[in-house]
Protein backbone atom coordinates (compact mmCIF):
# COMPACT_ATOMS: atom_id res chain seq x y z
CA UNK A 1 0.00 0.00 0.00
CA UNK A 2 1.24 3.65 -0.96
CA UNK A 3 0.51 6.23 1.89
CA UNK A 4 1.10 9.48 1.34
CA UNK A 5 1.47 12.09 4.56
CA UNK A 6 1.61 16.07 4.07
CA UNK A 7 3.29 17.02 7.32
CA UNK A 8 4.70 19.95 9.41
CA UNK A 9 6.57 19.63 12.27
CA UNK A 10 6.10 18.09 15.67
CA UNK A 11 2.53 16.70 15.04
CA UNK A 12 2.68 15.45 11.56
CA UNK A 13 6.65 14.06 12.57
CA UNK A 14 5.17 12.12 15.96
CA UNK A 15 1.85 10.66 14.33
CA UNK A 16 3.97 9.34 11.28
CA UNK A 17 6.86 7.66 13.80
CA UNK A 18 3.17 5.89 14.98
CA UNK A 19 1.95 5.40 11.05
CA UNK A 20 5.52 3.51 10.87
CA UNK A 21 5.43 1.31 13.69
CA UNK A 22 1.90 0.38 12.34
CA UNK A 23 3.06 -0.80 9.27
CA UNK A 24 6.55 -1.80 9.52
CA UNK A 25 6.55 -2.82 13.15
CA UNK A 26 10.02 -3.13 14.58
CA UNK A 27 11.05 -6.59 15.14
CA UNK A 28 9.48 -8.45 18.53
CA UNK A 29 7.53 -5.22 18.85
CA UNK A 30 3.32 -5.79 19.65
CA UNK A 31 2.04 -3.40 16.72
CA UNK A 32 -1.68 -3.32 17.09
CA UNK A 33 -2.40 -4.66 14.34
CA UNK A 34 -4.90 -7.70 14.55
CA UNK A 35 -7.00 -9.10 11.78
CA UNK A 36 -5.41 -10.84 8.54
CA UNK A 37 -6.39 -8.18 6.54
CA UNK A 38 -2.99 -6.35 7.69
CA UNK A 39 -1.30 -8.35 5.56
CA UNK A 40 -1.85 -5.45 2.80
CA UNK A 41 -0.84 -2.66 5.35
CA UNK A 42 2.53 -4.17 6.81
CA UNK A 43 4.50 -4.16 2.95
CA UNK A 44 3.37 -0.58 2.62
CA UNK A 45 5.35 2.33 2.09
CA UNK A 46 5.24 6.03 3.49
CA UNK A 47 5.77 9.24 1.21
CA UNK A 48 5.99 12.31 3.44
CA UNK A 49 5.67 15.64 1.83
CA UNK A 50 7.06 18.49 4.20
CA UNK A 51 6.57 21.47 5.07
CA UNK A 52 9.67 24.25 3.80
CA UNK A 53 7.43 27.28 4.74
CA UNK A 54 9.27 27.97 7.57
CA UNK A 55 12.42 27.56 6.58
CA UNK A 56 14.63 30.63 7.61
CA UNK A 57 18.51 31.73 6.84
CA UNK A 58 20.36 31.76 10.49
CA UNK A 59 23.47 33.19 10.17
CA UNK A 60 24.12 32.15 6.81
CA UNK A 61 22.77 28.39 7.14
CA UNK A 62 19.50 26.98 5.54
CA UNK A 63 17.37 25.84 8.25
CA UNK A 64 14.67 23.52 7.59
CA UNK A 65 12.64 23.14 10.69
CA UNK A 66 9.81 20.83 9.53
CA UNK A 67 11.98 18.36 7.54
CA UNK A 68 14.43 18.47 10.46
CA UNK A 69 11.83 17.15 12.52
CA UNK A 70 10.71 14.50 10.31
CA UNK A 71 13.58 13.06 10.10
CA UNK A 72 15.24 13.68 13.59
CA UNK A 73 11.96 12.33 14.66
CA UNK A 74 11.95 9.48 12.21
CA UNK A 75 15.85 8.30 13.04
CA UNK A 76 15.44 8.71 16.77
CA UNK A 77 17.86 11.79 16.99
CA UNK A 78 14.71 14.27 18.30
CA UNK A 79 15.12 16.06 21.44
CA UNK A 80 11.70 14.26 22.94
CA UNK A 81 10.73 16.84 25.32
CA UNK A 82 11.05 19.66 22.94
CA UNK A 83 9.94 17.76 19.98
CA UNK A 84 12.39 19.67 17.66
CA UNK A 85 16.39 19.49 17.39
CA UNK A 86 18.60 17.13 18.88
CA UNK A 87 18.42 15.11 21.90
CA UNK A 88 21.77 15.52 23.60
CA UNK A 89 21.98 18.98 22.30
CA UNK A 90 24.24 22.05 23.43
CA UNK A 91 24.12 25.30 22.21
CA UNK A 92 28.16 26.68 22.72
CA UNK A 93 28.15 28.32 19.38
CA UNK A 94 24.96 29.98 19.90
CA UNK A 95 26.19 31.50 23.20
CA UNK A 96 29.35 32.40 21.44
CA UNK A 97 27.36 34.60 18.82
CA UNK A 98 25.39 36.26 21.45
CA UNK A 99 28.75 37.12 23.35
CA UNK A 100 29.71 38.68 19.82
CA UNK A 101 26.33 40.96 20.11
CA UNK A 102 24.93 38.76 16.80
CA UNK A 103 21.38 39.04 16.47
CA UNK A 104 19.03 36.86 15.90
CA UNK A 105 19.83 35.98 19.42
CA UNK A 106 15.89 34.46 20.23
CA UNK A 107 16.82 31.61 17.87
CA UNK A 108 17.65 28.24 19.56
CA UNK A 109 20.29 26.87 16.84
CA UNK A 110 22.22 23.52 18.70
CA UNK A 111 25.74 23.10 17.87
CA UNK A 112 24.83 19.35 16.63
CA UNK A 113 21.68 20.80 14.80
CA UNK A 114 24.38 22.85 13.43
CA UNK A 115 26.22 20.03 11.32
CA UNK A 116 22.98 19.30 9.71
CA UNK A 117 22.63 23.07 8.47
CA UNK A 118 26.24 23.35 7.29
CA UNK A 119 25.89 20.18 5.04
CA UNK A 120 22.58 21.48 3.70
CA UNK A 121 23.96 24.93 3.45
CA UNK A 122 26.98 23.38 1.59
CA UNK A 123 25.03 21.29 -0.67
CA UNK A 124 22.91 24.23 -1.76
CA UNK A 125 25.33 26.39 -2.46
CA UNK A 126 26.67 23.80 -4.67
CA UNK A 127 23.82 23.38 -6.96
CA UNK A 128 21.72 20.93 -5.27
CA UNK A 129 18.25 20.78 -5.40
CA UNK A 130 16.64 20.75 -1.18
CA UNK A 131 15.06 17.61 -2.54
CA UNK A 132 18.34 15.59 -3.53
CA UNK A 133 20.06 17.13 -0.23
CA UNK A 134 17.14 15.68 2.08
CA UNK A 135 17.77 12.56 0.58
CA UNK A 136 21.10 12.64 1.33
CA UNK A 137 20.44 13.64 4.99
CA UNK A 138 18.17 10.69 5.46
CA UNK A 139 21.11 8.02 3.74
CA UNK A 140 21.97 9.03 7.76
CA UNK A 141 19.21 8.84 9.25
CA UNK A 142 17.33 6.40 7.96
CA UNK A 143 13.39 8.03 8.35
CA UNK A 144 12.02 4.81 7.03
CA UNK A 145 9.55 6.84 4.89
CA UNK A 146 10.14 8.40 1.56
CA UNK A 147 10.98 12.53 2.76
CA UNK A 148 10.04 14.86 0.38
CA UNK A 149 9.85 18.68 0.71
CA UNK A 150 6.99 20.53 -0.82
CA UNK A 151 9.14 22.43 -3.16
CA UNK A 152 12.63 22.85 -4.02
CA UNK A 153 11.71 26.80 -4.28
CA UNK A 154 11.90 29.71 -1.63
CA UNK A 155 8.67 29.46 0.19
CA UNK A 156 8.84 31.33 2.85
CA UNK A 157 5.82 31.80 5.47
CA UNK A 158 5.98 35.46 6.79
CA UNK A 159 3.05 36.64 9.38
CA UNK A 160 1.59 40.21 9.36
CA UNK A 161 1.66 42.22 11.76
CA UNK A 162 1.45 45.46 13.90
CA UNK A 163 4.57 46.81 14.58
CA UNK A 164 5.73 46.12 17.95
CA UNK A 165 8.57 49.36 17.75
CA UNK A 166 6.35 51.24 15.11
CA UNK A 167 2.42 51.52 16.33
CA UNK A 168 -0.07 52.19 13.29
CA UNK A 169 2.17 50.43 10.94
CA UNK A 170 2.42 46.13 9.97
CA UNK A 171 5.73 44.68 9.22
CA UNK A 172 5.74 41.28 8.09
CA UNK A 173 8.08 39.00 10.66
CA UNK A 174 9.13 35.54 8.88
CA UNK A 175 7.43 33.09 10.92
CA UNK A 176 10.02 31.47 12.74
CA UNK A 177 10.09 35.39 14.64
CA UNK A 178 6.48 35.37 15.57
CA UNK A 179 6.45 31.61 16.43
CA UNK A 180 9.64 31.77 18.40
CA UNK A 181 10.39 35.13 19.68
CA UNK A 182 6.74 36.25 20.18
CA UNK A 183 5.25 32.91 20.92
CA UNK A 184 2.85 33.86 18.34
CA UNK A 185 1.42 36.26 21.07
CA UNK A 186 1.36 38.91 18.41
CA UNK A 187 -2.17 39.31 16.51
CA UNK A 188 -1.57 37.52 12.89
CA UNK A 189 -3.40 40.15 10.23
CA UNK A 190 -2.76 37.18 7.70
CA UNK A 191 0.32 35.02 6.41
CA UNK A 192 2.27 35.88 3.42
CA UNK A 193 4.45 32.99 1.72
CA UNK A 194 6.87 34.86 0.22
CA UNK A 195 8.13 32.95 -3.19
CA UNK A 196 4.92 30.68 -3.38
CA UNK A 197 4.00 32.33 -6.70
CA UNK A 198 6.86 31.07 -8.21
CA UNK A 199 7.67 27.58 -6.50
CA UNK A 200 6.45 24.35 -8.26
CA UNK A 201 6.24 21.13 -6.47
CA UNK A 202 9.65 18.86 -5.66
CA UNK A 203 10.18 16.14 -8.00
CA UNK A 204 7.92 13.42 -6.65
CA UNK A 205 5.37 15.45 -4.95
CA UNK A 206 2.67 15.10 -7.42
CA UNK A 207 3.58 11.50 -8.23
CA UNK A 208 3.07 10.41 -4.57
CA UNK A 209 -0.45 12.40 -4.80
CA UNK A 210 -1.36 10.48 -7.73
CA UNK A 211 -0.11 6.84 -7.22
CA UNK A 212 -1.27 7.24 -3.70
CA UNK A 213 -3.58 4.26 -2.03
CA UNK A 214 -4.59 6.33 1.03
CA UNK A 215 -3.22 10.17 1.71
CA UNK A 216 -3.31 11.63 5.27
CA UNK A 217 -3.49 14.77 6.99
CA UNK A 218 -1.72 14.44 10.26
CA UNK A 219 -2.84 16.60 13.44
CA UNK A 220 -0.06 19.55 12.12
CA UNK A 221 -0.84 22.93 11.89
CA UNK A 222 -3.96 23.51 9.46
CA UNK A 223 -2.24 27.04 8.44
CA UNK A 224 0.92 27.78 8.23
CA UNK A 225 2.07 23.63 7.74
CA UNK A 226 -0.29 22.02 5.81
CA UNK A 227 -1.92 25.00 4.23
CA UNK A 228 1.35 26.22 3.11
CA UNK A 229 1.63 22.69 1.03
CA UNK A 230 -1.73 23.17 -0.61
CA UNK A 231 -0.74 26.53 -1.93
CA UNK A 232 1.73 25.23 -3.73
CA UNK A 233 0.73 24.80 -7.45
CA UNK A 234 -0.81 21.62 -8.68
CA UNK A 235 -1.10 20.46 -5.00
CA UNK A 236 -4.67 20.87 -4.41
CA UNK A 237 -5.39 19.95 -7.89
CA UNK A 238 -4.02 17.06 -7.72
CA UNK A 239 -5.57 16.03 -4.07
CA UNK A 240 -8.86 16.92 -5.55
CA UNK A 241 -8.08 14.42 -8.30
CA UNK A 242 -6.51 11.60 -7.12
CA UNK A 243 -8.76 8.20 -6.32
CA UNK A 244 -7.17 7.57 -3.33
CA UNK A 245 -9.23 8.73 -0.06
CA UNK A 246 -7.92 11.78 1.84
CA UNK A 247 -8.59 11.22 5.74
CA UNK A 248 -7.24 13.80 8.01
CA UNK A 249 -6.80 13.79 11.98
CA UNK A 250 -7.83 16.73 13.95
CA UNK A 251 -5.04 18.62 15.49
CA UNK A 252 -7.68 20.17 17.95
CA UNK A 253 -9.30 18.57 20.57
CA UNK A 254 -12.24 20.17 22.78
CA UNK A 255 -11.76 23.23 21.19
CA UNK A 256 -7.78 23.85 21.99
CA UNK A 257 -4.71 22.88 19.88
CA UNK A 258 -2.92 19.29 21.36
CA UNK A 259 0.38 21.82 21.42
CA UNK A 260 1.85 24.70 19.36
CA UNK A 261 -0.07 27.70 18.74
CA UNK A 262 -2.33 26.29 15.91
CA UNK A 263 -4.99 28.57 17.39
CA UNK A 264 -3.68 31.89 16.53
CA UNK A 265 -2.95 30.87 13.22
CA UNK A 266 -6.88 29.75 12.89
CA UNK A 267 -8.08 33.34 14.10
CA UNK A 268 -5.73 35.06 11.61
CA UNK A 269 -7.80 33.44 8.81
CA UNK A 270 -11.16 34.03 10.95
CA UNK A 271 -11.46 29.68 11.63
CA UNK A 272 -12.93 28.63 14.68
CA UNK A 273 -10.57 26.46 17.03
CA UNK A 274 -12.75 23.40 16.68
CA UNK A 275 -12.74 20.20 15.20
CA UNK A 276 -15.12 20.52 12.76
CA UNK A 277 -13.95 23.97 11.85
CA UNK A 278 -10.67 22.67 10.29
CA UNK A 279 -12.52 19.60 8.86
CA UNK A 280 -15.11 22.46 6.68
CA UNK A 281 -11.73 24.70 6.02
CA UNK A 282 -10.24 21.66 4.18
CA UNK A 283 -13.43 21.10 2.93
CA UNK A 284 -15.29 18.26 1.37
CA UNK A 285 -13.82 16.67 -1.53
CA UNK A 286 -18.11 16.76 -3.16
CA UNK A 287 -18.21 20.07 -2.62
CA UNK A 288 -15.13 21.00 -4.17
CA UNK A 289 -12.87 20.60 -0.99
CA UNK A 290 -10.37 17.64 -0.20
CA UNK A 291 -11.78 15.82 2.39
CA UNK A 292 -13.15 12.24 2.36
CA UNK A 293 -12.84 11.70 6.05
CA UNK A 294 -11.59 13.11 9.49
CA UNK A 295 -11.01 11.84 12.73
CA UNK A 296 -12.50 13.87 15.61
CA UNK A 297 -11.06 13.26 19.59
CA UNK A 298 -13.52 11.01 21.20
CA UNK A 299 -14.56 14.05 23.32
CA UNK A 300 -15.50 15.91 20.31
CA UNK A 301 -17.75 12.91 18.98
CA UNK A 302 -20.83 15.77 19.48
CA UNK A 303 -19.43 17.17 15.88
CA UNK A 304 -19.37 14.13 13.81
CA UNK A 305 -23.28 14.61 12.75
CA UNK A 306 -22.09 18.03 11.23
CA UNK A 307 -19.09 16.94 9.64
CA UNK A 308 -20.86 13.98 8.31
CA UNK A 309 -23.76 16.17 7.22
CA UNK A 310 -21.06 18.20 5.16
CA UNK A 311 -20.24 14.95 3.15
CA UNK A 312 -16.81 13.91 4.92
CA UNK A 313 -16.83 10.64 6.34
CA UNK A 314 -15.98 11.14 10.44
CA UNK A 315 -15.06 8.85 13.33
CA UNK A 316 -14.65 9.44 16.71
CA UNK A 317 -11.02 7.89 18.38
CA UNK A 318 -8.62 9.00 20.95
CA UNK A 319 -6.13 11.55 19.59
CA UNK A 320 -3.77 12.06 22.00
CA UNK A 321 -0.15 10.78 20.73
CA UNK A 322 1.17 10.28 24.15
CA UNK A 323 2.96 7.15 22.93
CA UNK A 324 4.15 5.27 19.99
CA UNK A 325 1.27 2.91 20.53
CA UNK A 326 -1.57 5.06 20.68
CA UNK A 327 -0.52 7.23 17.61
CA UNK A 328 -0.12 3.42 15.84
CA UNK A 329 -3.37 3.20 16.81
CA UNK A 330 -4.48 6.77 15.11
CA UNK A 331 -2.90 5.88 12.03
CA UNK A 332 -4.61 2.40 11.84
CA UNK A 333 -7.91 4.58 12.25
CA UNK A 334 -6.93 6.69 9.43
CA UNK A 335 -6.53 3.39 7.24
CA UNK A 336 -9.69 1.64 8.21
CA UNK A 337 -11.42 4.95 7.84
CA UNK A 338 -9.64 4.70 4.27
CA UNK A 339 -10.93 1.55 3.36
CA UNK A 340 -14.54 2.51 4.42
CA UNK A 341 -14.84 4.99 2.41
CA UNK A 342 -13.42 3.18 -0.70
CA UNK A 343 -15.87 0.33 0.29
CA UNK A 344 -18.66 3.31 -0.20
CA UNK A 345 -17.72 4.55 -3.16
CA UNK A 346 -17.82 0.91 -4.82
CA UNK A 347 -21.28 0.59 -3.16
CA UNK A 348 -22.77 3.48 -4.48
CA UNK A 349 -21.13 2.76 -8.33
CA UNK A 350 -22.37 -0.87 -8.37
N1 LIG B 1 11.07 26.29 18.45
C1 LIG B 1 11.09 27.09 19.55
O1 LIG B 1 10.05 27.27 20.20
N2 LIG B 1 12.24 27.73 19.95
C2 LIG B 1 13.40 27.61 19.28
O2 LIG B 1 14.42 28.20 19.66
C3 LIG B 1 13.43 26.73 18.14
C4 LIG B 1 14.60 26.50 17.41
C5 LIG B 1 14.58 25.55 16.37
C6 LIG B 1 15.76 25.19 15.70
C7 LIG B 1 15.75 24.24 14.69
C8 LIG B 1 14.55 23.63 14.34
O3 LIG B 1 14.53 22.67 13.37
C9 LIG B 1 13.35 23.95 14.99
C10 LIG B 1 13.36 24.92 16.01
N3 LIG B 1 12.20 25.26 16.70
C11 LIG B 1 12.22 26.09 17.76
C12 LIG B 1 10.91 24.67 16.30
C13 LIG B 1 10.33 25.40 15.09
O4 LIG B 1 10.25 26.78 15.28
C14 LIG B 1 8.93 24.83 14.85
O5 LIG B 1 8.98 23.47 15.11
C15 LIG B 1 8.44 24.85 13.43
O6 LIG B 1 8.97 25.78 12.65
C16 LIG B 1 6.93 24.90 13.51
O7 LIG B 1 6.44 23.63 13.33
Amino acid sequence: MNITVLAGGIGGARFVRGLRHLVNPTNGSTSTQGSPTDSKITDSNITVIGNTGDDIWIHGLRVCPDLDTVMYTLGDGIDPERGWGRREETFHAKAELEAYGVEPTWFGLGDRDIGTHLVRTTSLNSGYRLSEVTRALCERWQPGVNLIPMTDDRAETHVVVDDPDNPGQQIALHFQEWWIRYRATLPAHRFVIVGIEDATPAPGVLDAIAEADVIVLPPSNPIVSIGTILAVQGVEQALRETSAPVVGVSPIISGAPVRGMADACLQANGIETSAAAVAMNYGARSSGGILDGWLVDESDVESVATIEGAGIACRAVPLLMSDVERTASMARACLDLAQHIRRARIDQTS
